[in-house]
C-alpha cells in the first residue's frame, strides 16, 4: 500500500512555502499526501498587505470525518501554525492519529536570521516547545531553537553550544531534534541532528551559498519527511534533504536569480528523485 502523510500548514497561495511546497514535494516521491490547510493567505507574511482567512475551525472537523473514515497515516507533519488554539488543535490531531508505526514531525516554523516572523510572539515560541515535546522529530532553525528555550540567538556558536542545545531540545519528550542552518567550518553549512534515545550526533553539511532564500525550512522539512516516511534511515534523510534544499538553491540562482520570494524547487524535483532512486 502507498506510504500516506497528512500535513498542517497554511496555504500561501503564492510565494512558494508551507503547503504549495510540502504537497508537490511529498507527493513527487511517491507519497499520497493529505492536507490540513489551517488557513488561506494571498501570500506569505514578508509581504506586505497579505490577506488571510482563518480556518482554525476546520481542523477538528476535519479530523472527525477522518477518523470515521477510519484513515491512518504513516506520518503526521506540522508546519506554519498560527495561534495558540491551533497549538492545541494540533496536539489533539497527533494524539487521535499517532499509533505504533508512524512518525510526528514538527517544524516549529516561527522565525529566521534572529527574528521572529510577523505575527509571532516569544510565549508562542514558549507553547510551540510544548508542541515539539509531543513529536518524535523536530526541525527547527538555530532562531527558531533560541526562542523556544528562551536563550539569547548567537550566531558565533561552537559545537558545545549547539551540542546543549539539541540535548536541551529533546529533554522533555520530542526524541530527535534536528537543527537546520548549522556549520562549524567556514563556507559549508547543513544539519546538525541528535537522537535522545541511542545519544547519537548526526552532522551533514555542504558548501555555503552566500544568499538567503526564502522558503527552504519547508523544503527541507517536507523532503526529510518524506524520505523518513519512504523508509530511509534518519541519518540517510538528513542527508537527502540538505542536497535537496542546496539544488534548489543552485537551480534558483542559475535560472532564476529574480525570483525573490522563493526557490526554483519545481527545476530541482528530477534531481531530488534521482537521489532517492526513483529514477
Ligand atoms: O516558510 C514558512 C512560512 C509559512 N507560511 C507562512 C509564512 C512563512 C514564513 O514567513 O509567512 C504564511
Amino acid at each position: 500500500m502507498m506510504k500516506k502523510i497528512a500535513t498542517i500548514q497554511d496555504i500561501s497561495c503564492l510565494g512558494k512555502c508551507s503547503l504549495t511546497v510540502a504537497l508537490p514535494i511529498m507527493s513527487a516521491m511517491g507519497i499520497e499526501t493529505a492536507v490540513v490547510p489551517t488557513a488561506v493567505l494571498s501570500t506569505h507574511t514578508a509581504f506586505s498587505g497579505f490577506t488571510f482567512c482563518d480556518l482554525t475551525d476546520e481542523i477538528d472537523k476535519i479530523k472527525e470525518h477522518w477518523v470515521k473514515e477510519g484513515f491512518e497515516f504513516d506520518a503526521l507533519y506540522s508546519g506554519y501554525l498560527g495561534s495558540f488554539r491551533q497549538l492545541e488543535l494540533i496536539k489533539s490531531f497527533f494524539a487521535t492519529f499517532k499509533n505504533d508505526g508512524n512518525i510526528i514531525v514538527v517544524d516549529p516554523v516561527m522565525a529566521d536570521n534572529g527574528k521572529l516572523y510577523t505575527g509571532f510572539t516569544p510565549e508562542f515560541a514558549k507553547e510551540m516547545k510544548k508542541l515539539c515535546d509531543t513529536a518524535d522529530i523536530i526541525v527547527p532553525n538555530l532562531t527558531e531553537a533560541a526562542f523556544m528555550l528562551d536563550i539569547p540567538y548567537r550566531e558565533d556558536y561552537d559545537k558545545e553550544y549547539i551540542d546543549d542545545i539539541l540535548i536541551r531540545l529533546t529533554e522533555n519528550g520530542a526524541k530527535k531534534a534536528m537543527l537546520t542552518g548549522i556549520g562549524f567550518e567556514d563556507g559549508r553549512i547543513g544539519a546538525y541532528a541528535y537522537d535522545s534515545e541511542t545519544k547519537e550526533f548526526f552532522y551533514y553539511t555542504r558548501e555555503k551559498i552566500e544568499k538567503s532564500f526564502h522558503g527552504t525550512g519547508d523544503i527541507f522539512a517536507s523532503t526529510l519527511t518524506g524520505a523518513l516516511t519512504g523508509g530511509f534511515s534518519f541519518e540517510e534523510s538528513m542527508k537527502i534533504a540538505v542536497d535537496y534544499t542546496v539544488e534548489c538553491m543552485k537551480v534558483t540562482l542559475e535560472k532564476d536569480p529574480e525570483c525573490w520570494y522563493g526557490v526554483s524547487f519545481e527545476s530541482a524535483i528530477p534531481f531530488l528523485l534521482k537521489r532517492i532512486n526513483k529514477i
